[in-house]
């Protein structure tokens, strides 16, 4: 491909549109705005190693002036690029507890944007890949201002998905019902360009795990001989696995995307959800690795069917190719049944 061929994510956008004629440009204006968010965030993220001399989140740099921490900057980047488009009827961030609504002086649309600002911040000081994940619902209330009803929506109600890699590159990866597609950000010009047409989760994949095994003992019997099967202990064990983990779920998925594998965040003992949230996190991944030609699943059944009862609610998830995610559900009913029996 020459340069003059390349791809923007603008350009991809508007070309996806054009295939619905009904549509209004409103959906192709919030991801836009989205995108715009990214770039000032990874700018941000790019410079996080400069904290020595800028002065470290939460503290004062050599200006006197206090640094915010990356997460919250993230959210008030990307409400302030949000919120007078006249597409949002309201946002759900992790950082705010309560909905986040469009302010008085600007148009209420009808589209619900939650997201996840900056997921994995903590590994932000160990110069470890990090991510935004976002999605979108339509409004479904009557009235102007969104509502409780507009962002508890099941996952399968999502019109797009998608989340932002600030890792060795920038990356973008979204679906809005129609494949999986990934851009990269090109630093020297500014655009994000179509670096991975239709991604598929290749099948079969490679035969990885990523799991936090420190939370072992807090584990489920069925989630205990899942993992006694990846590692060849079992008395069914196929061995061959291998493991990674980085503990940032946006990088955890999208090399579980790109090479397969089935990335878990199981209940335990301690958090009987897990710890990811449905909304933001796990929803969305949902949509994307489906799209892909994944699944993802609670461990009892699809993620795309949660209806959230509460914007922060936790769910446990399994992600990733198809007959692994499967795999783990036949492990957790098995122990299920044998507690029932
Ligand atoms: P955060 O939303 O507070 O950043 O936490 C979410 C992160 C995920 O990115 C990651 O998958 C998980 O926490 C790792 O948790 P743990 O340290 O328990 O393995
Ligand atoms: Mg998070």
């Amino acid at each position: 491909m020459t340069e003059s061929h390349v791809v923007t994510l603008e350009r991809h956008i508007i070309e996806a549109e054009r295939s619905h004629p009904e549509a209004t440009g409103a959906f192709s204006n919030i991801l836009h705005s989205i995108t715009l968010a990214a770039k000032i965030i990874s700018r941000e993220v790019n410079k996080a190693g400069l904290v020595d001399v800028l002065g470290a989140t939460g503290d004062t740099n050599i200006q006197g002036e206090s640094v915010q921490k990356l997460d919250l900057y993230a959210q008030d980047v990307i409400y302030n690029a949000m919120d007078h488009s006249g597409h949002l009827c309201c946002m759900v961030s992790e950082e705010s507890e309560d909905i986040l609504p469009i302010p008085e002086a600007f148009p209420k649309g009808e589209y619900v944007l939650v997201f996840d600002p900056l997921d994995g911040s903590s590994n932000i000081d160990v110069n470890a890949s990090i991510g935004t994940i976002f999605a979108i619902h339509r409004k479904v209330s009557d009235g102007e201002d969104g509502t409780l009803e507009d962002c508890l929506q099941a996952g399968c109600q999502q019109l797009a998905a998608g989340y932002v890699l600030y890792g060795s590159s920038t990356m973008l990866v979204y679906t809005s019902g129609a494949g999986v597609h990934g851009f990269t950000l090109d630093p020297s010009i500014g655009e994000f360009l179509l670096s991975h047409r239709n991604i598929r989760i290749p099948d079969p994949g490679a035969r990885l795990y990523s799991i936090n095994e420190a939370y072992y003992p807090r584990w489920s019997v069925g989630q205990q001989r899942l993992m006694q099967h990846f590692k060849g202990l079992g008395d069914d064990s196929e061995p061959s696995f291998s493991s990674r983990y980085i503990g940032s779920l946006v990088a955890d998925f999208h090399r579980t995307l790109l090479k397969g594998g089935i990335f878990m965040y199981p209940a335990d003992s301690k958090n009987p959800n897990g710890k990811l949230r449905l909304l933001y996190e796990a929803a969305p991944m949902a949509m994307i690795c489906e799209q892909a030609g994944g699944k993802a699943s609670n461990g009892i059944g699809s993620i795309l069917d949660l209806v959230p009862e509460g914007l922060h609610q936790r769910t446990p998830l399994y992600v990733g190719s198809a007959p692994l995610v499967e795999l783990a559900e036949s492990y957790l009913a098995e122990n299920q049944a044998e507690m029932g029996a």
